[in-house]
């Protein structure tokens, strides 16, 4: 006889080991929305200053935007691009330029 006791055996329970996954953090996009009325050179400031844009770069950025109404001036994890817009509608607040900024979830972010 064995010194062990008997397995317990649950046959109606489909137990499986979780394979190991470390999840991918989402990613969003900031994008600027386009106004009649924020300077096209504030908004190559803001490119420059709080994305980190070169001015030929930000300057591409700005007119997409001026002729197509939105662009994405970068993608983030959560925090960052909330900081980002925090940052965007802050200075242009203090510059008295109606421009908007928001975040979405970047949806071809590769996560399944
Ligand atoms: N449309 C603005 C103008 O003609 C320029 C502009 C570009 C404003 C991009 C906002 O996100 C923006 N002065």
């Amino acid at each position: 006889m064995s010194d062990y006791p008997e397995p317990i055996h649950h046959d109606d329970l489909a137990l499986e080991t979780a394979k190991p996954r470390l999840k991918k953090p989402p990613f969003y996009r900031v994008l600027l929305l386009n106004d009649d009325y924020t300077t096209m050179e504030f908004v190559i400031d803001v490119l420059t200053l709080v994305f980190h844009h070169s001015e030929e770069k930000a300057a591409q950025i700005m007119m997409h935007v001026h002729q197509k109404g939105a662009g994405i001036c970068g993608i983030f994890t959560r925090e960052i691009a909330e900081t980002k817009v925090e940052q965007v509608l802050r200075y242009a607040q203090e510059r008295k330029h109606p421009l908007q900024c928001t975040m979405e979830p970047d949806s071809d972010d590769g996560d399944e």
